[in-house]
């Protein structure tokens, strides 16, 4: 380990989970945040970087395998085309970074650092896409983007360089063919959430709360470890909304010209921060072991005579290689300047989520301790067990967390049918309340003053238990539910 600069002392993961989780991203050096002179902006260290480039794989195996083609767009998008969509500039205007200068020259034409890629990419897709056979055609860039966020800046959750930015971008020939794009990036999500055991809650965002210049939008939250929701995934229906504008027309199958159709859905780095903040404890992280930088972790107990110790490093050399045979990313700590205790701490904070003993015992009996990081059990096992055994315990680390996590996300969605009963639940547990709505945006905005919450959406579908039920703003009949939580 190359030593943290800072002391930031440990805390609780569910009573102080904000400073927690500065402290986690710091003593597991995942990204160092809150130093580099720039206000929302940080660094991804070396063991952070790992992880990120595993979910990043997940990320493209999931849309490489279900025909999205990744392409790479520049930077900077010309304020001119950033201004064809009126209501996505209308959404964005606050929070673009201007290029103004080539060197001492003004430009003639501003340039925004890319706060999303629809107008850039779409005034490209009127040059490449003209008929219906091209489609439907899927799109995706993992970049960074831009946002000069006027909200608290907090590291991963929300960044003014939101490093890790996926965006996929759909044309399609018709409005449902676009709906069922929709439906599959909804799927798609839900596989790249369940690899990383994080539980989540689908919501249709409110008319007044949709992505700027979308038709409507989809909405993937969480439960924070604090009861604060987050977002952590978007879907959108854009109709054509940008295909107008930048004029992408297409020729359809009885030959007719129309302007296409077209989504787009975005991941963040809020995934990443997700898969640390959801599997922590007191300790630090749990790594899920499918992106665990480091799965297994040796740490050899100290033998006491020069005979022990010889046979230790020898035993040691087997172990290690059967996890190389095996193809398990590991590491033998075999520092001796620090004891066993102060490695337990150390690796423990980083979430490897398991841990070998190693000591002239195991030696001599040809045995090695496998330590859980999740659950703390300790077995000891046969050398040649070790792979199967060690391949049932990492499947079983996936299970626990992915279990753990929902349960928790299950226990924080609660029903209420009065405004006090909601604003209660939302002072002393958080979580996400669900009432019956009428359906409109005066009820839902009076809602958020009332409660003193803000709105998520509702379900996809209208659910069962809001049948005779009435808004509790209006007192009209419920047409669905509404889903309010204090958000990050
Ligand atoms: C979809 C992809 C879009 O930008 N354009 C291309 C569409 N949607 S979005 O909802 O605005 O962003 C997608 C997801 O990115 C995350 N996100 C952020 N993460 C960290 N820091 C930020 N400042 C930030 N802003 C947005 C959210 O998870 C959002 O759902
Ligand atoms: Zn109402």
């Amino acid at each position: 380990m190359c030593g943290a600069a800072r002391e930031v002392p440990r805390k609780k993961w569910r009573e102080e989970f904000s400073r927690w989780f500065d402290w986690v991203l710091e003593e597991a050096e995942i990204y160092d945040y809150g130093r580099y002179p720039v206000k929302g902006m940080g660094i991804w260290l070396p063991y952070g970087f790992q992880l990120r480039r595993r979910i990043v794989e997940l990320i493209r195996d999931v849309l490489d395998s279900t025909g999205h083609e990744e392409i790479l767009m520049p930077l900077l998008i010309p304020e001119t085309l950033l201004r064809k969509e009126s209501e996505h500039i209308r959404g964005f205007e606050g929070e673009v970074y201007w290029v103004t200068h080539g060197g001492k020259e003004p430009l003639d034409i501003k340039l925004a650092l890319r706060p999303t890629s629809e107008t850039s990419i779409s005034y490209m897709e009127s040059f490449w896409i003209k008929s219906y056979k091209q489609l439907p055609k899927k799109y995706y860039q993992i970049v960074s983007i831009f946002r000069y966020e006027t909200k608290a800046t907090r590291p991963l959750i929300r960044l003014r360089e939101v490093t890790t930015f996926k965006e996929a971008h759909t044309v399609h020939d018709s409005f449902e063919d676009a709906d069922r794009q929709v439906a599959e990036a909804i799927e798609l999500y839900k596989k790249i959430f369940d690899e990383l055991g994080i539980p989540y809650v689908i919501s249709r965002r409110p008319e007044w709360d949709k992505f700027a210049g979308a038709l409507y939008t989809v909405a993937f939250d969480t439960v924070m470890p604090d009861g604060r929701t987050l977002q952590i995934g978007t879907v959108h229906h854009l109709g054509q909304n940008f295909t107008v504008p930048f004029e992408i027309r297409i020729q359809l199958s009885d030959e007719s010209l129309d302007y296409a159709w077209q989504t787009s859905y975005g991941l963040s780095d809020r995934l990443v921060a997700t898969t640390i903040a959801m599997h922590g404890d007191d300790r630090g992280a749990v790594m899920p072991p499918n992106v665990a930088p480091i799965q297994v972790v040796v740490v050899p107990i100290p033998a006491g005579s020069e005979e022990e110790r010889k046979q230790l490093q020898e035993y040691l050399g087997k172990v290690s290689e059967k996890l190389r045979e095996m193809k398990i990313r590991y590491h033998v700590d075999d520092r001796d300047d620090v004891r066993p205790g102060r490695k337990f701490y150390e690796w423990e904070a980083r979430g490897v989520p398991v841990r070998l003993e190693v000591g002239p015992r195991e030696a001599r009996n040809s045995t090695v301790v496998i330590a859980r990081r999740d659950t703390f059990e300790k077995i000891e096992v046969k050398l040649e067990e070790l792979p199967s055994k060690l391949q049932d315990v990492m499947e079983d680390i996936r299970r626990n967390l992915r279990e753990r996590a929902w349960k928790w996300l299950r226990s924080m969605v609660k029903r209420a049918e009065t405004i006090e009963e909601a604003k209660r639940i939302i002072e002393e547990e958080r979580g996400i309340v669900e009432l019956p709505w009428c359906g409109r945006e005066e009820c839902g905005l009076k809602l958020e003053e009332l409660v003193d919450a803000g709105v998520l959406g509702s379900p996809l579908e209208k659910p069962e238990w809001v049948n005779g039920k009435r808004c509790p703003v209006c007192g009209r009949p419920a047409v669905t539910s509404i889903r309010v939580a204090k958000k990050y």
